[in-house]
């Protein structure tokens, strides 16, 4: 397997302005690549000498900003850092470390000072983190410094790792957490997944400012099943706390209350002209009239499905989390938290400059109701609007569009790109998804009848261990985790009744796991309750994709619901929304060996115990056995 591209990515505290431009503040290659044109400069951005600064500016002069708007003072000559800018941080390390880069001339233009000031954790002091650029079927090595004052873990989402879950990243999962001071190399084994993928953090909250977008080239130079875009433009949406995610997760898990709504939503790390004292950093998208443009759209967003539109544009749907899809039009976008959506555009609209926007589908409970912006800059002579266009939205609970758009999703299903939905089943699963109450000392708690919030799979509140479940699992450490996880609920019952009786809302603590033989062929219906308050759930599996072969509203009949399932070209994700009081069932085979966490992608859910984990067994072949454990995984 060729290794193509090492990176070094540190993790470290940077004291920052609220709000960070899109710009980081050290040249490095990761940095390079991921503002000029995507693909066709990756050769001599490389090769650039990363030590010497002007060489680097011209380029980045040269070639940076052909779709990303006007120029902002990037450089700047001046020494206006304060003691406390990244700047400064920056050269404090280089110097210690012997580099040669202080005489870097990037300043506090590439930061724009609004309102508050906050610590932020971040990669290579970049918010949103740097891009990763990839060949399908390539390994990156990633090497994490741990330059911050916490644990962390980090996880390539969507990134199958076949045989090699000791990369995969969740906190007493896969590993124990990286510790302040320690370094530990990451192997990112790419196999079948081609598109947008992205990275992120994977303990506590610290995904809500340490991510970025993995992109997966095809093999061959823009061998897309669609037309060649002028310009492909990755959109990261995420959320935004004054007073800090970790602060937030505290607060929520002591009180046992619901976390505090976000103060923004972001775009490419910025909120957008609707927000106080962010418009001039709001992110622009300069395009040509007449043109199409390849969104590589995430949600890292922490506890929200996210409507998205762009006034006046509708759009193709390609593709979804790594894989491609037929193409599907829509005038607007349904993400969840994990999924990614690969979309084109036609700059076809009057030249203006017109918002895309995005906000939150909520079917229940409280939510941040603001909406983030940017700005899309048609090229030429005119007079913009003052204000563009604002597109309209779905209602904030419009559960059928945010199900509906999902559920329009097909796979390509054609020669280059074949579908294989498995028909004959080994395992059958039945899976509860369920909000729940626990008791709280005195009943001092904020959560309803002044109880904790927790949340469960099959009634099973998960409860992290000690030691990582693939060392315990690889090193049979008894005592870490059960392998009792049921394959279907403890109870039966209505499900999506309007009232449940209290007596169902109470789970029980557990650390179990399904053990699965290699090779299986699974079926999972995921069923949501409305024990305490009905949602939707975005369910993510690591270590595989899998097939959504149907869903719909209230209890799943086993008799005739699987009447309808498509098992022709199904779509295949790694992250689905099960609706609110409704069901999804996918369909994957188990031929990845590994200890493979399943969770809810909503922050807060994960958090009160909705998630469980899979061991897939080795099989007889050779190549059916976990590899061995890197010699520098993290000590527990
Ligand atoms: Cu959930």
């Amino acid at each position: 397997m060729p290794i193509r591209s090492i990176l070094e990515v540190e993790l470290f505290h940077v004291w920052r302005i609220d709000f960070i431009g899109p710009f980081p503040p050290s040249f490095s290659n990761s940095y390079i690549l991921e503002t000029v044109d995507y693909v066709s400069k990756w050769e001599e951005a490389v090769a650039l000498p990363t030590n010497d600064c002007r060489v680097v500016v011209n380029f980045l002069k040269k070639n940076i900003f052909t779709h990303f708007g006007t120029p902002r003072t990037i450089i700047s000559d001046g020494g206006h850092g304060s003691k406390t800018s990244p700047d400064n941080h920056r050269k404090r390390k280089k110097k210690a470390t012997g580099g040669n880069i202080q005489k870097s001339q990037l300043r506090d233009a590439l930061y724009t000072r609004l309102c508050t000031n906050k610590t932020i954790l971040t990669i290579n002091g970049q918010f949103p983190g740097p891009t990763i650029y990839a060949t399908k079927g390539e390994m990156v090595i990633v090497d994490v410094y741990n330059r911050a004052n916490e644990n962390i873990t980090i996880h390539w989402h969507g990134v199958k790792m076949p045989r090699y879950p000791w990369s995969d990243g969740p906190e007493y999962v896969t590993q124990c957490p990286i510790r302040p001071g320690t370094k530990f190399s990451q192997k990112i084994v790419l196999s079948d997944e081609e598109g947008t993928l992205w990275w992120h953090a994977h303990s506590d909250w610290s995904r809500a400012t340490v991510h970025g977008a993995l992109i997966i080239y095809p093999k061959k130079k823009n061998d897309y099943p669609f037309p060649k875009p002028r310009a492909e433009v990755p959109i990261i949406l995420g959320e935004w706390w004054n007073s800090g995610a970790k602060e937030v997760m505290n607060e929520f898990m002591a009180s046992g209350g619901d976390p505090n709504v976000s103060d923004a939503f972001l775009i490419n790390g910025q909120p957008g002209d609707l927000y106080s004292c962010s418009r001039s950093d709001t992110f622009r998208l300069t395009v040509d009239y007449g043109k199409t443009y390849l969104i590589r759209m995430v949600n890292a967003v922490m506890n929200n499905v996210m409507f998205f539109k762009i006034a006046n544009h509708s759009f193709t749907v390609v593709g979804s989390d790594g894989s491609y899809t037929k193409p599907l039009k829509s005038n607007y976008i349904a993400i969840s938290p994990g999924q990614t959506i690969d979309f084109l555009f036609e700059s076809n609209q009057k030249p203006n400059h017109y918002y895309m926007a995005s906000r939150v589908y909520a079917g229940a409970g409280n939510y941040d109701n603001t909406t983030t912006t940017a700005i899309i800059e048609y090229r030429g002579n005119y007079t913009p609007l003052t204000s563009p266009l604002l597109p309209n939205f779905p209602n904030f609970n419009d559960t059928n569009a945010s199900a509906n758009f999902m559920g329009q999703l097909r796979s390509l299903a054609n020669k280059d790109h074949p579908v294989d939905v498995p028909l004959n089943l080994t395992t059958k699963l039945f899976f509860t998804l369920s909000i729940n109450l626990s008791p709280c000392p005195n009943n001092s708690c904020a959560g309803p009848f002044n109880e904790h919030f927790s949340a469960s799979v099959n009634n099973i509140t998960f409860q992290l261990p000690r030691v990582d479940i693939l060392q315990a699992y690889y090193r049979h450490i008894r005592g870490v985790y059960g392998n009792d996880f049921p394959d279907k609920p403890p109870l039966t019952f209505n499900y999506t009744a309007d009232v449940i009786p209290k007596d169902l809302w109470r789970p029980e603590n557990g650390t179990e796991v399904v053990v699965l033989d290699y090779n299986s062929t699974v079926e999972l219906v995921f069923q949501g309750t409305n024990t305490v308050a009905g949602v939707d759930h975005p369910m993510h599996l690591h270590g595989y994709s899998f097939y959504v072969v149907g869903w719909g509203y209230g209890n799943f009949d086993k008799d005739k619901d699987p009447l309808n399932y498509n098992l022709v070209d199904p779509p295949l994700m790694e992250t689905i929304a099960v609706p609110r009081n409704g069901w999804t069932t996918i369909r994957f085979k188990a031929n990845n060996p590994g200890v493979w966490m399943m969770h809810c992608h909503f922050e807060r859910h994960v958090s009160w115990g909705m998630g469980m984990a899979f061991i897939v067994r080795n099989g007889k072949s050779r190549d059916a056995k976990i590899l061995p454990p890197p010699p520098d995984m993290p000590r527990c």
